[in-house]
Parts: structure tokens; sequence; C-alpha cells
């Protein structure tokens, strides 16, 4: 794979314009690309093993099957803002699974079996059923969106992600009327992601969103970034993205998705339910109680001793999703 450098400018081409044209195949092809790819890693021996795991650039290692996507014309998909380095947005991670330093998952998230994976769809809808994911992949026409994205922690990253609206699967799956809430189960297996045997959350790591916000155009099911499908340390094969809430929303990793009534108790509220809530919009008026929301700092823009950024209500997506939140106090559904 080429290592493309997103262009620094304010207009971004899309990935795949710049991709090589052999690079383009059917998705059936990319998949199975990138399955040898995994393949032929694991043929390395284990110094060689070791060295690249030692690297902390174990998606640059591991060649990653280009994944092709037209622009996105959903309304806010496309800032303008200056794309984040490939090599920043897959080395500086959260991904507890692999460990809870930033650099862990990128270090250890080489052994995620992500293929084969399939999704179960399950609770309120017409008929559950298990899905592989190369049939998954072909419910929505993969778009290129470019989101800014927003940690609770306060650092933020733009980052061209390639996916779906998640609307397009829930359509699909015909959800019954008392469908309310949607829940995001992801994966967990103790002998491939060593953070599980760390007991830092109760596992699997769950996420959910109401159906509204779940149906929203701007609410994505990602399959990958930069031209590329997704780095096993940004939730290979399939993640959720929701852009104005915290990154911790996103779920990656994603092997259920259940439909329920009620609302879901989500990972980090049950952690530390005084810190966390269930829908953890990005709303710099409304302080963690351990630190402010006010400003964050851009990945990339000169570390820590670097000027701050004021943080945009909803992200900067308030045009597109405020109406989701009319009437409703944000101190108190935080
Ligand atoms: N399964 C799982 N998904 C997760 C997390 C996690 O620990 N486990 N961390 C979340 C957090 S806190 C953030 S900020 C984003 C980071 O996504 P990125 O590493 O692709 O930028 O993933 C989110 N999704
Ligand atoms: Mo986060």
């Amino acid at each position: 794979m080429l290592i493309r450098t997103h262009n620094d400018g304010l207009i971004h081409p899309l990935s795949s314009e710049i991709t090589s044209p052999e690079a383009y195949a059917t998705r059936r092809q990319l998949l199975r690309q990138w399955s040898a790819g995994a393949a032929a890693a694991g043929l390395a021996g284990w110094s060689q093993r070791e060295a690249i795991a030692q690297s902390a650039a174990v998606s640059q290692a591991v060649k990653l099957a280009a994944l092709p996507a037209t622009q996105s014309s959903v309304q806010g998909a496309m800032t303008m803002e200056k794309v984040t380095s490939q090599k920043d947005a897959t080395t500086y991670n959260n991904f507890y699974e692999f460990g809870v330093d930033k650099s862990d998952p990128a270090r250890n998230a080489h052994t995620l079996k992500a293929t084969p994976w399939s999704i179960e769809v399950e609770g309120l809808v017409k008929k559950p059923t298990r899905f592989n994911l190369e049939d998954v992949m072909k419910w929505g026409a993969m778009q290129e969106r470019i989101y800014r994205m927003r940690c609770v922690e306060g650092w933020s990253m733009v980052i061209p992600w390639i996916g779906y609206s998640m609307s397009d699967l829930i359509k699909r799956v015909e959800p019954l009327p008392g469908a309310k809430y949607i829940e995001f189960i992801t994966q967990v297996d103790p002998q491939t992601m060593p953070g599980v045997r760390g007991g830092y959350l109760d596992w699997p790591y769950i996420e959910g969103l109401r159906m509204d916000e779940a149906m929203h155009p701007l609410t994505l099911l990602s399959f990958g970034m930069y031209g590329e499908v997704l780095p096993k340390q940004n939730g290979a094969p399939v993640r959720l993205v929701v852009p104005w809430k915290y990154g911790f929303k996103s779920g990656k990793s994603i092997v259920k998705i259940r439909f329920v009534d009620k609302q879901p108790m989500v990972s980090w509220a049950k952690a530390a339910p005084q810190e966390y809530g269930f829908y953890s919009n990005v709303n710099p008026t409304v302080d963690h109680p351990r630190w402010s929301q006010a400003n964050e700092r851009r990945i990339g823009e000169g570390g820590l001793l670097d000027k701050k950024r004021k943080t945009l209500m909803f992200n900067g997506y308030e045009a597109q999703v405020g109406s989701l939140y009319s009437g409703m106090d944000l101190v108190k559904n935080f």
C-alpha cells in the first residue's frame, strides 16, 4: 500500500482519488487481499513479529486493502479542516481492550482476529439474524466523510472515515415499533485482547444511541479510514462513528447490534456514573467533574505546549444535530 499523506490545504481530495488504479477491486477481492495480508504477517517469524509489534506502526507494517468510496453529500460530512496525519490517527488511540496507554493499541491490536467477522442483530427487529460482514458491507454505498472527532480527555483529530449511514443498516433490519434505543456490543476475547484481562471496564464494551440519533445521517457505520480498511487499533473491521459525541461513543469492533425499548446501560456510565452520562454530547459549557471541556488540543498541532482550540457545541455539528435535543436539559442529560 502506498502510504499517502493527506494534503495540508483546505481542500481534501477524496482518498480514493489518490489511490493507485490497481488498488481498485471488488469488495470481495479486497477482503481476500486483506486476509492474505494478515496471513502473511502470521507467517513471519516470532522475532520479526515482535519487532513489528514494537514499532508502534503496525498499521503500516501490515498491508491494508484499499476501500473505494465516493465523496459524501450528507450535510456537514466533509469538514474543510486540516486532516490529522494517518500516523497520528493510527498510533494515538483509545482501545482499552488492548491496554490503557495511547500507544498500546498500535502495539497490541495485531492479535485481533478481524476475519471472518459477523454481526448479530437482535432484540426488537423483524427477524433477528447473524450476518456476515461481507453482506453487511453491501447494505450501503461506501462514502468518505471527513469528521472532527473530540475525545472526552480533551484532544481532537480530523479523520477521513469510510462507511455508510447507520440508518441504511437500521432500515434494512426493520426495527419493531417498540425499538427506542440501540445497543452496540463490541468484541471481547481475552485470548486476543490483553486489556480484557486487565479489568479496566466491565467487558464487553457497550455503547448506545437513541433511535433518532442512530438514524441521523451523520451517524456512520465505518469500515475504513484514509482510503483503506480500518486498521485493527482503530476498530477493525467495523465500528461506530458519532462525530458530535465524545470519542468513546464511537465503539470499535462491533459484534452485536441490539434493538431495545429502554435506555441501555453503557460501559462508561456504568464505570463512573457521576462522570459519564448516556448522551455524552460534546458540550463546552458542561464540564467533566474533574476538568473543563471548554477547549481542546488538536493532535499534530504542536504538542502539550501548543495553544488550545475552543471546543464547539456538538463538536461543530450543532446545525445538523441540535434539533435532536431541543427542549432537553443538557446539564442533566450529559
Ligand atoms: N471497543 C472499544 N471502543 C472504543 C474505545 C475502547 O476502549 N474500546 N475507546 C473509545 C474512545 S475513548 C475513543 S476517543 C475512540 C478513539 O478512536 P480512534 O482510536 O479510532 O481515534 O474510540 C472509542 N471506542
Ligand atoms: Mo475518548
